[in-house]
């Protein structure tokens, strides 16, 4: 079944002086709404048009074959999922029960921030950084280019993306200074709260 580019949760300028409505403009209305385009017309009258865009993806990971379908397919989930990882006002300190579990399985949500800072540092050229539940654990992933947690069977609570579509418009090459914004002032807790309570 094709797939509907969900509206952006909040205006185009919500998120400055940390991610500016250029950016944004650029993202959600040029990458993110050809990633579905694409994967419309890969999709359409397949097998996998009956499917929803999870079935596909996983479905889709391990069969060279159908790279194309799956490097859209993710991606166009993937930004869905990142609009709503991200929320004006956010960042901080965790609210919920997700608070206490950060603590419990990280030892301080300091040293949360610092491994998410690292995961998103350290991917090597595109893709994503996360925060997962995995087997009533949470825990910071990194992901190559399209790949998701969803293949691994993760649940992803939040992301940020690291591809350079993400941040060059207003951080140029630093990536670091970008993802560091984003935890101290964008991090939407309640969908992670949100995320964390669906899934435990
Ligand atoms: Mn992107």
């Amino acid at each position: 079944m094709s797939y509907q580019q969900p509206a952006l949760p909040y205006a185009d300028n919500a998120l400055e002086p940390y991610i500016s409505a250029q950016t944004i403009g650029f993202h959600y209305g040029k990458h993110h709404a050809t990633y579905i385009k694409n994967y419309n017309g890969l999709v359409e009258g397949t097998p996998f048009d009956t499917k929803s865009i999870e079935e596909v993806i996983s479905e889709t990971a391990a069969d060279p074959a159908k790279v194309g379908v799956f490097n859209n397919g993710a991606q166009a989930w993937n930004h869905s999922f990142y609009w709503n990882s991200l929320t004006p006002n956010g960042g901080g300190e965790p609210t919920g029960e997700i608070a206490a579990k950060i603590v419990a399985d990280f030892g301080s949500v300091d040293k949360f921030r610092e491994e998410l800072k690292n995961a998103a540092a350290t991917q090597f050229g595109s893709g994503w950084a996360w925060l997962v539940l995995d087997n009533g654990t949470l825990k910071v992933v990194k992901t190559g280019n399209a790949q998701t947690p969803l293949t691994s069977g993760q649940t992803p609570l939040l992301c940020v993306d690291v591809w350079e579509h993400a941040y060059y418009l207003d951080y140029q090459n630093r990536r670091p200074d970008h993802v560091a914004a984003l935890i101290d002032h964008l991090l939407n807790w309640k969908f992670a709260n949100d995320n964390y309570l669906a899934a435990k």
